[in-house]
C-alpha cells in the first residue's frame, strides 16, 4: 500500500509582489497548495505570478488567488477559516520607506494594524498554523551597525515604526498564546522583480533606457546610504526555513556587507559600459526627512540554526538586474513605456 501525506497549505499576504512572487514559487516547487491574496485593483497587479497561475478549471490546481485586504479584518477571519493553513506569510505592506512620509496613517493602518488582524484571525479561529511576519532592518533605523537580533530598535521613519509594531505583537502573540509565530528581519534584498521604485531597479532600469538611448538622466537623492543589498529568492528560502525550525524566533537574514547608493550606481553604470556621473542629477524630491544612515546585518544565528547562506552580493546582483532590465528593453523593441515615478 503506498502512503500519500497531505499536500502542506500556505496562505501568503503580498503574493503580487516581489517576496511573494518568488515564494509562491518556492512553495508549489515543494509540493505546497498556496493560497495567495490579492488585491482588487483597476488594472492587472498579477504581472509577477502570471507565469505560475494555473486556471481552476484545470487539473489539480495548486495555485489558489482570493481578493482580500489587509485593512479588512472580517474578510481575514473568513478565509482563514476556509482555507485552514499550516502556514501565513504576513508579507502585505505599504512596502515603501519615502511613501510612509506622505502616508503615514495608511502606512500604520496596512503595515502595522494588518498583523494584528490576520494574528487575531489565527487565535480568534483557534488555527494551528505557523506564522511568519516580514519584519524590516528599518527597524533598527538610527542604531549604528552591524545589526543583529540583539540589537536596540530605533525607527526613522513611520513605515519603521509600523514595523515595529508589527514585530512586537508577533512576539507578544507567539508568547502570549503559545501561536509558532516568527520575525524574519530581513535587510534589504533585490532582485529584476523589484519595484520600480526602489533605489536599485529604479538605477537599473535607467541603465537600460539610457543605454537604449530613450532617457538621458536619471534624477536620484542621498547617495552616500550604506545598504546590505541581497538577492531575493536566497531570502525567501530564509523565509521557509524559519517556518520549518523546531522552534519558534526571530532571525535576522542579510549578506554582512556594505555599500552605498553610490557604489551601486557605479556598478550598474559600468556593467553596461557607461560612466555613471554624466548622467545622474540630484532632486531634493528623494530625500527623507529622516534618513537611515548605513545598515549592515549579521546573519550569524541564521546560518547556525537555519543552514541558511547567502550566495550573491551585491557586485553581481548588479549584474543581475541590469541583464533582466537590457533584455526586458529589447524584448519591448525598446519602447519601454514611460511612467509617472514621485518616490
Ligand atoms: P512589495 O512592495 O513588492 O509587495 C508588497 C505586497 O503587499 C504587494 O503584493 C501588495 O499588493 C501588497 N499589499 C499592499 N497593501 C496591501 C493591503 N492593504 N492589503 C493587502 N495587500 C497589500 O514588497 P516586497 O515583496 O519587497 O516585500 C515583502 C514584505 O517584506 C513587505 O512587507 C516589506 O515591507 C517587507 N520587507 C521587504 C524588504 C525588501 O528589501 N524587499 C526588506 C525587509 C522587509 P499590490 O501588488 O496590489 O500592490
Ligand atoms: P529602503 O529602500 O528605504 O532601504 O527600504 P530604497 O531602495 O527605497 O532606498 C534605499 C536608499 O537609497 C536612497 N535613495 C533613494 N531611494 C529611492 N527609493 N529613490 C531614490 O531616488 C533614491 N536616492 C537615494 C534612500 O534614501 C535610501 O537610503 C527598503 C524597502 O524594501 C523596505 O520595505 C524594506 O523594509 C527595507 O528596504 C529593508
Amino acid at each position: 500500500m503506498t502512503e500519500t501525506t497531505a499536500a502542506k497549505r500556505a496562505i501568503i499576504t503580498g503574493i503580487t509582489g516581489q517576496d511573494g512572487s518568488y515564494l509562491a514559487e518556492l512553495l508549489l516547487s515543494k509540493g505546497y497548495e498556496v493560497h495567495g491574496l490579492i488585491r482588487r485593483s483597476s488594472t492587472f497587479n498579477t504581472d509577477r505570478i502570471d507565469h505560475i497561475y494555473e486556471d481552476a478549471h484545470t487539473d489539480h490546481p495548486r495555485l489558489f488567488l482570493h481578493y482580500a485586504d489587509l485593512t479588512d479584518g472580517s474578510r481575514l477571519v473568513t478565509l482563514l477559516s476556509e482555507i485552514q493553513p499550516d502556514e501565513v506569510y504576513n508579507l502585505a505592506a505599504q512596502s515603501h520607506v519615502r511613501v510612509s512620509f506622505d502616508e503615514p496613517e495608511y502606512t500604520g493602518d496596512v503595515t502595522g494594524l494588518g498583523t494584528i488582524r490576520l494574528l487575531e484571525a489565527i487565535r480568534a479561529i483557534g488555527l494551528d498554523t505557523r506564522f511568519y511576519q516580514a519584519s524590516s532592518s528599518e527597524m533598527f533605523g538610527a542604531t549604528p551597525p552591524p545589526q543583529n537580533e540583539e540589537t536596540p530598535f530605533y525607527p526613522r521613519s513611520p513605515y519603521g515604526v509600523a514595523k515595529l509594531y508589527s514585530y512586537w505583537i508577533t512576539r507578544n502573540y507567539r508568547e502570549a498564546y503559545g501561536i509558532f509565530a516568527t520575525n524574519g528581519i530581513l535587510f534589504n534584498h533585490e532582485s529584476p522583480r523589484r519595484g520600480e521604485t526602489f533605489v536599485t531597479r529604479k538605477i537599473t532600469r535607467a541603465v537600460a533606457r539610457i543605454k537604449a538611448g530613450v532617457q538621458s538622466e536619471l534624477y536620484m537623492g542621498n547617495l552616500d546610504a550604506v545598504r546590505d543589498w541581497g538577492y531575493a529568492p536566497e531570502y525567501v528560502e530564509a523565509m521557509w526555513r524559519m517556518l520549518q525550525h523546531d522552534e519558534p524566533t526571530d532571525f535576522v537574514v542579510a549578506t554582512n556587507t556594505a555599500y552605498t547608493v553610490k557604489d551601486f550606481l557605479q556598478l550598474s553604470f559600468e556593467h553596461a559600459g557607461l560612466d555613471w556621473e554624466k548622467y545622474v542629477r540630484f532632486d531634493e524630491r528623494y530625500l527623507r526627512p529622516t534618513e537611515v544612515d548605513s545598515l549592515i546585518g549579521d546573519p550569524a544565528k541564521a546560518e547556525q540554526l537555519l543552514g541558511w547562506k547567502p550566495t550573491i552580493l551585491t557586485p553581481r546582483l548588479a549584474q543581475i538586474m541590469v541583464d533582466a532590465d537590457v533584455a526586458a528593453l529589447e524584448l519591448e523593441g525598446g519602447h519601454y513605456v514611460d511612467t509617472v515615478q514621485t518616490a
